[in-house]
């Protein structure tokens, strides 16, 4: 009797144990728990009698479709609680799925048995079929919504971009140390590669760079290689190809040759067997990422040379593989007393039509960089002849790292909606993207990484939306962010619409929120220097005049922001007429990017009726109630989620409260030196004087390049 009482004990202990651990995060989106709602469970149950894959004819059982078989069987073993017959159809695929390799389609078929067909033109499309139809289930979608499901993606490379380093650091990355475990590969080969693939798979990402664009040659040696060749690997039944950075000396650093001159034959030489070499261990290569004559890396320029002399040396030892290059356009010299927003434009605009075809430029989603809110890029519809891959940052580097809560699918949204008018109204960045304006074959989209090797992957437990909703837009840049939240939300913590509900908004309010308590009105560089964290306007001295913030904000008794009109640096100049005029003009400018056009005095009214200082300050002091407003509704959802993942956001919120009033009181006491003028009433005075905010040093913040 003792014996049954203590094992029941044990059981329950056990049972209680392995929830705690189930929902420490692990499993993001991925979490397949049994279908809450009796008769949706049943119907589905119903519906899916069987899954047959539809592909064409002679397609053998690849790695790839057992891949899907067993990710399938995984899902619906979770959410209907019993297994599923899963095979191939007798007859093989008729029709082509429209949409190419990636493409599935998915039909209902009643009969005796009922059943589901996921039809796919390759094995990858039977991939990203599955989790399509294990997404319908987990979000509680009906049935009759499963037959004629389709999806084909709008851009061709999917890719993160990894800022890790192989010291296992991450720069930017606040979520523990790197994934990759190079000191213990390729002997050891940690199963949470396995994880880290299908969770991309599931949300369309096809490919990983895995290493920081301040790169580091070592990564091209032949016992890297190998560790690397363990990687893609692990990574190839999940469709997801391996890419490198490119570090542009490593013939001098690792070849040991005189110079890495571009033009020098005995270079291209190097190149092209470093090359082979990389493709005799990874034969699915997918290409270089190189950062060139940026921020102190080396580059073609170094020998008087292009961005295109040096992206195309690499692309042409790539080609006869099917690789390609992807330069970023993110420069900016130490000479060029030029604006920094109009540097990448002057340097890469007149080498259009210069590149190899196989040779796409990356170019951030904003002028400057990553911060909260950029206008889009003007490189965007400025080089037709070229493809542009967008970089998007997923690692919240100016956004309170993994400490705050910024969903960035609208940010995101924001750039790739915005009309560059390069072929007339309507060419949006994202069409421009995905190549259909200009009728490029290829496309590329790419995401720097928020991972790391933290047990829920990104640190802050919602910022996990963000790699989900890079994947899915990345992958259908016409979803909605209400959409994407939405669908985050149900398969992260359930389909309980009092949980839904709030958690979704509060996403979607996220990005704004943090705009608001740090940049608000177009401000920009404003923040602390080095680890980026928390507000530095006083910041004046740096290594470069364009790393500081007065720079940027120029704050004086007349007013703030960068006149970035014809009488000041006149990069509006850079945008077609129709966006140029909007922006240039300091009465139709969209208030959001005012203060990055134009330099405005204190007391000009804005829309609202109220001065430039007044809704300046108003707009910090509703950043702060914001987060105070989400600290209510999450305390509302106790009880409805995991004590665990409630308890840590609990925990961030307040953390993100005490830094969004620091981010105010910082600033507001900083510009008022300048303005000269009182808090409007609503807004809450400071606790302490501006030396405070100005001395105070935060250190050791994870991501500093510094402790790279
Ligand atoms: O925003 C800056 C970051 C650097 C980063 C650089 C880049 C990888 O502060 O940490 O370096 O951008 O994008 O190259």
């Amino acid at each position: 009797m003792k014996f049954a009482v203590l094992a029941r004990c044990l059981l329950l202990f056990l049972a209680a144990t392995a929830i705690a651990r189930a929902e420490d995060g692990y499993r993001l989106w991925l979490r397949y728990e049994p279908v809450a709602d009796e008769a949706l469970r049943a119907a589905y149950t119903q519906a899916l009698g069987r899954v047959s894959f539809d592909l064409p004819e002679g397609m053998a059982w690849s790695p790839t479709l057992i891949t899907a078989v067993s990710e399938l069987q995984t899902g619906l073993s979770g959410l209907l609680g019993r297994k599923v017959v899963i095979d191939t159809v007798a007859e093989s695929l008729a029709q082509p799925v429209p949409g190419g390799d990636d493409a599935y389609s998915i039909r209902l078929e009643q009969g005796s048995v009922s059943r589901v067909v996921i039809a796919a033109n390759r094995d990858v499309g039977a991939i990203y079929g599955a989790f399509a139809l294990l997404r319908q289930l987990q979000t509680a979608r009906p049935v009759a919504e499963l037959d004629g499901l389709a999806g084909a993606p709008r851009i061709k490379r999917r890719l993160l971009n990894h800022w890790d380093n192989l010291t296992g650091t991450v720069e930017r990355g606040q979520a523990g140390h790197s994934l990759w475990k190079w000191f213990e590969l390729p002997e050891v080969v940690d199963p949470r590669y396995v994880d880290y693939a299908r969770a991309c798979a599931s949300v369309g990402l096809n490919g990983t760079v895995l290493n920081n664009v301040n790169a580091n040659a070592t990564i091209l040696t032949e016992p890297y290689l190998r560790k690397v060749a363990a990687l893609a690997n692990v990574f190839r039944s999940y469709g997801v190809r391996v890419y490198l950075t490119a570090r542009f000396s490593a013939p001098k650093e690792i070849g040991g040759l005189p110079t890495a001159d571009p033009l020098d034959p005995a270079v291209a030489a190097w190149w092209k067997d470093k090359v082979d070499e990389i493709y005799r261990h990874v034969p699915d290569f997918g290409g270089f990422l190189v950062k060139a004559n940026s921020e102190g890396q080396p580059g073609p320029q170094d020998y008087g040379r292009t961005h295109a002399a040096g992206a195309n040396l690499l692309a042409g030892a790539l080609a006869p593989h099917g690789g390609v290059v992807i330069w970023r356009a993110f420069v900016y010299s130490h000479e060029a007393p030029d604006d920094r927003h109009k540097q990448a434009y002057s340097e890469f605009t007149p080498l259009d039509g210069s590149f190899r075809p196989n040779v796409f430029v990356q170019v951030k989603n904003g002028a400057i960089d990553f911060m909260p809110r950029e206008p889009f890029h003007p490189l965007f519809g400025a080089m037709p002849r070229t493809p542009l891959a967008p970089e998007l940052q997923i690692a919240q580097e100016y956004l309170g790292g993994a400490l705050q809560l910024a969903f960035l699918a609208p940010m995101w949204k924001e750039t790739l909606d915005s009309d560059t008018f390069c072929a007339g109204a309507g060419s949006t960045v994202a069409r421009v993207v995905d190549g259909s304006v200009d009728q490029h074959a290829d496309s590329c989209i790419a995401g720097v990484a928020n991972t790391g090797d933290v047990r829920n992957w990104t640190g802050h437990p919602l910022a996990a939306a963000n790699w989900y909703a890079f994947g899915r837009l990345a992958w259908d840049h016409s979803l909605s962010s209400e959409t994407i939240a939405d669908e985050w939300t149900r398969m992260t913590f359930g389909n309980d619409a009092t949980v839904v509900t709030p958690v979704s908004a509060m996403l979607l309010a996220s990005r704004e929120t943090v705009v608001n308590y740090s940049m608000p009105l177009g401000l920009h560089h404003i923040m602390a220097e080095g680890h980026h964290y928390g507000p530095g306007p006083w910041v004046a001295k740096s290594g470069r005049p364009d790393w500081t913030s007065v720079y940027y904000h120029r704050a004086d008794e007349r007013g703030v922001g960068f006149d970035r009109t014809a009488a000041g640096s006149n990069a509006v100049a850079q945008y077609r007429p129709e966006v140029a005029q909007l922006f240039g003009d300091p009465a139709r400018c969209p208030e959001k990017y005012l203060l990055w056009f134009h330099h405005v005095p204190w007391d000009r009214p804005l829309a609202s009726g109220r001065t430039l200082w007044d809704e300046l300050a108003l707009r910090y002091q509703s950043g702060v109630e914001g987060v105070r407003g989400w600290r209510q509704a999450w305390a509302a959802v106790a009880g409805r989620i995991d004590h665990e993942r409630h308890a840590h956001v609990e925990q961030l919120l307040r953390r993100q409260e005490k830094d969004a009033a620091f981010w105010r009181d910082g600033c507001l006491l900083y510009f008022q030196t300048f303005a000269k003028r009182p808090l409007p009433a609503g807004v809450e005075p400071a606790t302490q004087p501006l030396d405070y905010f100005v001395n105070f040093r935060l250190q050791y913040v994870p991501g500093d390049p510094a402790m790279r």
